[in-house]
């Protein structure tokens, strides 16, 4: 009877080997809205990079920036179902397809972004992430987006009475369609890739978002008045498909947690230092910020929003009263 040599018996298990780890070895595919250099496209590199790392290779990902792969509620919708594994979102528009983690699109919710952090840490967060990833995305780890504020090409917005009338492109979610309703505005719920060219033909009148979105985007060179209503502060996740996520060993989900929460903590300190970098671009090259004195009048028009979502959710008057009594 011929015995294959042990060294070829030894290469054959190994080739054999080789071959189950390759095919067990994922290459993940990821969206990002945003372009280079921005704290979110640095960051989620970097997420790569310690995935690879921290798997031994077994999962790798390629990521998509700029949006390439499309809009935000397509990527969502693309990762819940498995035709992308990753995607660095904002929770707006995954408000409209998980209930729990709406709460933070009302506005006003959180006192400050250390509020907001402090509520994901605990049990709220907990709940919020459990709505998530019965929808089929599991938040890895939580980015920081800041506060949105309004900006417009005509004035300074100092009162809601200075919304009224005006055309205003919100995301894709009924909450804040709503809230500019209440203010007397009319929202525009559009796509981020299309605001730029909306706000410079006149299509909407403004629009809202954070001191780094307002530069990077240049929506700065064409609605030069930015005024600090901070109405919004939603947090991001680094949000995986749950299957994807599911499929793996403990530990292989214990490192992919890991190399996010690495990731989430490069964002954050990226994420300050733009916001100041950001404001300064903006105000140098001619922008006028206001603060605004009272935003009393604008937190009381917010009541019949916050009732809607209630009316919506009675379920989960807990979760807002848990957020508005954390510390
Ligand atoms: C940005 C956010 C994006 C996107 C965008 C928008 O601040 O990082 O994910 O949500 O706002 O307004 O569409």
């Amino acid at each position: 009877m011929y015995h294959k040599p042990i060294a070829s018996l030894l290469a054959t298990v190994a080739a054999v080997s080789m071959l189950a780890s390759a095919a067990d070895a994922a290459n993940w595919r990821g969206w990002n809205i945003h372009v280079d250099g921005y704290p979110n496209t640095v960051a989620m590199d970097k997420f790569a990079e310690l995935l690879d790392e921290k798997t031994g290779g077994e999962i790798t990902l390629q990521m998509f920036h700029g949006g390439t792969l499309g809009s935000q509620p397509d990527a969502i919708e693309q990762v819940r179902l498995g035709g992308l594994e990753i995607g660095n979102f904002n929770l707006g528009p995954i408000g409209p397809i998980a209930p729990e983690a709406n709460v933070v699109s009302l506005p006003f919710i959180f006192k400050d972004v250390d509020h907001m952090f402090r509520v994901l840490n605990g049990e709220a967060g907990e709940k919020i992430a459990e709505g998530m990833a019965a929808k089929g995305l599991v938040p890895l780890a939580w980015y920081d987006a800041g506060a949105r504020s309004f900006y417009n090409g005509a004035k300074p917005i100092n009162t809601p009475e200075d919304v009224a009338g005006m055309k205003v492109r919100v995301m894709n979610n009924d909450l804040y369609s709503g809230m500019i309703s209440e203010l007397g505005g009319n929202p525009s719920p559009m796509a981020f890739a299309e605001v730029y060219q909306s706000l410079k033909t006149g299509v909407v009148d403004g629009a809202e978002n954070n001191w780094p979105s307002y530069e990077s985007t240049g929506h700065y060179e064409v609605a030069g008045y930015y005024s600090l209503s901070q109405h919004l502060i939603i947090p991001e996740c680094v949000c995986v498909n749950a299957d994807a996520y599911n499929a793996l060993t403990d530990d292989m989900k214990a490192a992919v947690k890991e190399a996010a929460m690495e990731s989430a903590d490069l964002q954050r300190q990226l994420w300050n230092e733009r916001e100041t970098a950001s404001r300064k671009l903006v105000e140098e090259a001619g922008v006028q910020t206001n603060a605004i004195e009272n935003k009393a009048p604008f937190q009381d028009a917010m009541v019949p929003v916050y009732e809607g979502y209630l009316a919506d959710n009675p379920d989960l008057r807990p979760l807002v009263e848990l957020i508005q009594a954390t510390d």
